[in-house]
C-alpha cells in the first residue's frame, strides 16, 4: 500500500499556500522542539482562562506529565462561553442534516442556550463534578449538546459509538460505573430506524449500575421507559429546572473531560482519559494550523463523534475556533451515491476531513455522482484512520479536490488526542505520506532495542516527547497505562505508538500498520480480543481467534477461527449465526467476513494464539519463526 519510494511530489497552490495560517514549517519547527514550553505556552495564551497557569509542563511524576498546571479553565469557557462576547455571537455553531433532508441550525448563542439546558437537566438528576456520564446516541446534535453540558458541570463523559452494541456498551458503562446514561430511541441508517433504546435497555440489564437513563426522541420509535429509571429529554427540558442559563464550573486544567474506550493489545478496552487545559491547547492548535481554519469557514469533519476524530475535530477543536461544524446523520450513499458532494454544494463547504475507508467507498461509484456538483468551495481535504493508498488519494485529489486542494493527511490516535504526524496547506505532499511531525513533536523510528533505524528502514513508531493532548492515563489504571505505551531511556520517557513505520530520505514518515492485536476495520479500531469473547460468548463456540485481512474498501477484513464445543458440526447456518452474534454483542463494524471452523489453533507455549502464523497461513505466506509454537 505505502510507496516510500514514490517519487511523485506534490507542491500546492500559490493559491492555498499564500493564505495558510502558517506561512513556513522548518523554522517554526525547530523554535517547538527547541523551545517547547514557549511554543506551547504562546498557543495556549490565545485561549481564555478564568486562572493563569504556574507551570507549562510540570515533568515530576512522569510519564504521568501535568500541562499548565495551576490553571483555571474549561474546556466549554472557549469553545461555548468566549464566543458569546464577540462576533461568533450570532455565527453558526452547528448545521444539522438528517437522512431524510431535515436540517436544524444553531448558532453559538443557541448552541449556549441548549448545553445549559442539558446542563441544568443532568444537575437537577443529582451528576456532580467528577462523575461519568455514558452516551450513545446517533450523530444529532443532542449529542453534542450532551458532551458539552457534563464538560460545562465537570462531569466526565465517555461517549460509545452509536455503531457498537449490546457487549461493547454493556463492558464500557461496567468499567466506568456510570450512573447516567443518555441515548435517543433510535438513529437513521440507509431509510431505517435503529433501535438504540433497546441496546441500552439491554446493556442496563447487563451492567446494572445506571440508575437514570435520559432519552432523546429522534425518531419516534415505540420504546420501553421503565418508570423510576427512563425520562424523555423533551419533559424535562420543559421543567422549570432547565433554564438556558447555567454557570461554567471553573476546573484546574488537569481536571477530567472525557474517558473514550479504545482497544488496545489484550483484554478488555482502555478508556483514555483526557483533561481540560492542554486538549483544549492542542486540538485547537492542531486544528488552526493543519487544517488553515478561517472565521468565515465551513468545516466538515465526516466522522462520527463517538470516535476520538469527533470528540477532537466535530466538537472541541472547531467550536474553539469558533468555526461553523457540518454535522450529518445518515449513509454517504442515501438516497444516492452524490449525497456527500450535495450536503458540500448545498453547504458550501470548505474543508472537508474523512478516512480512506469512506474515501474508497464513494470511489467505488465512479466519478459520475461528484461530477453532478459544484465542489469548488473545497480548498483542503483531510484524511484520517488508516494510511491511505494512492489510488484513492489521488482520487479524492483530482475528482473532489479539483486538482487544488492539498491533501491533509493526518496520522494520530485515541491516544494522543490530537494530530501528531501531518502536513501544513504549504507542505509538498507524497501520497501515502502523514509527512512530517507537528510542531513540539519530535518522532523516531526505532529497532527492537530502541536505536534509530537508517532510513527507509522499518520500525517502531515512538514519540520522544510529551505534548498538551496526550492522553493523560488509562482511567483507574495508571500501572496499564505506564507499561502499555512508555518506556524509559536514559531518563527519557518515550512513547510508543504501537504502529511500524519507515522514514525516507526527505524525512517524510510512512505509517505501515498496528504491530499489536489491534485492527482498523473500516477505520474503525477493533481488537481481536474483543472479537474473539464475542464469538467464545456463544454457547456453541470453545475457543476462537480473530485477524485482518487486507481488504478493497475496509483496509482490513476480521477473518475468525472457531474451535467448536464437543459433538456441534459445523456449518453454513452456523458459521452465519455465529457472525451475526458478534455483530448483535459488538455491532455491525464487527461482523466477521468469514467463519472457519478448526479442530485447533496455533498457540504458543504459554497458550497465546499466535495470530500471525494463521494470517501468513491465510496469505499463502511464509510463517517465519515457529520456534514458540506448540501444536
Ligand atoms: C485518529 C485515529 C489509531 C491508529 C493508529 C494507526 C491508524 C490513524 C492514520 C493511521 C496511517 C494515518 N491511523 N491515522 N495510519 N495513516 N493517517 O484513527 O485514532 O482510532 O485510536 O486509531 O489508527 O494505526 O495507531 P484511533
Amino acid at each position: 500500500m505505502n510507496d516510500a519510494n514514490s517519487s511523485e511530489l506534490f507542491t500546492p497552490s500559490i493559491d492555498v499556500m499564500e493564505q495558510a495560517n502558517v506561512p513556513e514549517y522548518q523554522a517554526l519547527y525547530d523554535y517547538s522542539i527547541n523551545n517547547r514550553e514557549d511554543f506551547w505556552a504562546g498557543q495556549a495564551e490565545t485561549l481564555g482562562w478564568y486562572k493563569k497557569w504556574d507551570k507549562v509542563l510540570d515533568e515530576s511524576k512522569a510519564p504521568f506529565y501535568q500541562w499548565f498546571a495551576g490553571g483555571k479553565t474549561n474546556i466549554v469557557h472557549n469553545a461555548v462561553d468566549r464566543h458569546l462576547t464577540n462576533a461568533n455571537r450570532n455565527k453558526m455553531a452547528i448545521i444539522w442534516e438528517g437522512e431524510n433532508g431535515q436540517v436544524r441550525n444553531y448558532s453559538y448563542n443557541g448552541l449556549n442556550r441548549e448545553v445549559c439546558q442539558f446542563a441544568n437537566v443532568l444537575k437537577s438528576m443529582g451528576v456532580e463534578k467528577g462523575d461519568v456520564v455514558t452516551i450513545y446516541m446517533p450523530q444529532i446534535p443532542e449529542l453534542i449538546f450532551a458532551m458539552l453540558a457534563c464538560a460545562k458541570i465537570g462531569a466526565i463523559h465517555s461517549v460509545v459509538y452509536g455503531g457498537f452494541s449490546t457487549d461493547a456498551l454493556a463492558s464500557r458503562i461496567e468499567d466506568a460505573q456510570s450512573r447516567v446514561l443518555l441515548t435517543a430511541d433510535g438513529g437513521w441508517r440507509r431509510g431505517k430506524a435503529i433501535d438504540l433504546k433497546t441496546i441500552a435497555d439491554n446493556a442496563m440489564k447487563r451492567s446494572p449500575t445506571i440508575e437514570v437513563c435520559i432519552c432523546v426522541k429522534n425518531n419516534d420509535l415505540e420504546v420501553e421507559m421503565e418508570a423510576t429509571r427512563d425520562f424523555w429529554y423533551h419533559d424535562l427540558v420543559a421543567l422549570p429546572i432547565a433554564s438556558p442559563k447555567c454557570d461554567t464550573e471553573q476546573l484546574d486544567a488537569e481536571d477530567p473531560l472525557f474517558i473514550l474506550y479504545t482497544s488496545g493489545t489484550t483484554g478488555s478496552p482502555k478508556g483514555m482519559l483526557h483533561t481540560h487545559g492542554g486538549y483544549s491547547v492542542y486540538t485547537s492548535t492542531t486544528h488552526r494550523m493543519a487544517f488553515d481554519i478561517k472565521p468565515e469557514d465551513r468545516w466538515w469533519c465526516a466522522a462520527d463523534p463517538g470516535w476520538i476524530t469527533g470528540h477532537s475535530y466535530i466538537v472541541y477543536g472547531p467550536l474553539i475556533n469558533g468555526a461553523t461544524i457540518m454535522l450529518y446523520e445518515g449513509a454517504p450513499n442515501y438516497p444516492y451515491p452524490n449525497r456527500w458532494w450535495q450536503i458540500i454544494e448545498k453547504y458550501g463547504i470548505n474543508i472537508l476531513y474523512t478516512s480512506p475507508t469512506a474515501i474508497r467507498g464513494l470511489m467505488r461509484f465512479g466519478d459520475r455522482w461528484p461530477k453532478k456538483h459544484d465542489l469548488s468551495s473545497l480548498r483542503l481535504l483531510g484524511s484520517v484512520g488508516e494510511p491511505i493508498n494512492p489510488e484513492a488519494w489521488k482520487w479524492y485529489h483530482q475528482v473532489i479536490g479539483n486538482g487544488n486542494c492539498p491533501i491533509i493527511d493526518t496520522w494520530w490516535q485515541t491516544e494522543t488526542g490530537g494530530l501528531m504526524i501531518c502536513p501544513l496547506p504549504i507542505t509538498p505532499l507524497k501520497p501515502g505520506s502523514a509527512t512530517k511531525p507537528f510542531f513540539g513533536n519530535e518522532i523516531t523510528i526505532v529497532d527492537d532495542e530502541g536505536r534509530e533505524v537508517a532510513a527507509n528502514e522499518e520500525g517502531k513508531l515512538i514519540i520522544n516527547n510529551p505534548w498538551p493532548g496526550m492522553a493523560r492515563t488509562i482511567f483507574k489504571d495508571d500501572e496499564r497505562y505506564k507499561s502499555l505505551y512508555w518506556n524509559e531511556v536514559g531518563g527519557k520517557w518515550r512513547y510508543l505508538a504501537g504502529d511500524s513505520a519507515k522514514k525516507d530520505d526527505d524525512g517524510y514518515i510512512w505509517v505501515i500498520g498496528r504491530m499489536d492485536e489491534v485492527l482498523k476495520v473500516s477505520g474503525y479500531r477493533l481488537g481481536t480480543a474483543e472479537i474473539e469473547s464475542a464469538l467464545v460468548s456463544h454457547p456453541q463456540v470453545t475457543e476462537a481467534a480473530a485477524i485482518g485481512l487486507p481488504h478493497e474498501l475496509k483496509g482490513n477484513a476480521i477473518h475468525t477461527y472457531v474451535i467448536l464445543a464437543q459433538g456441534v458440526a459445523g456449518s453454513d447456518e452456523l458459521a452465519l449465526a455465529l457472525r451475526e452474534h458478534v455483530a448483535k454483542e459488538m455491532g455491525r463494524i464487527a461482523m466477521p467476513e468469514d467463519v472457519t471452523f478448526v479442530e485447533s489453533l496455533p498457540k504458543t507455549r504459554s497458550g497465546k494464539i499466535m495470530r500471525r502464523v494463521l494470517k501468513a497461513r491465510a496469505l499463502g505466506q511464509d510463517e517465519g519463526d515457529l520456534s514458540t509454537l506448540e501444536e
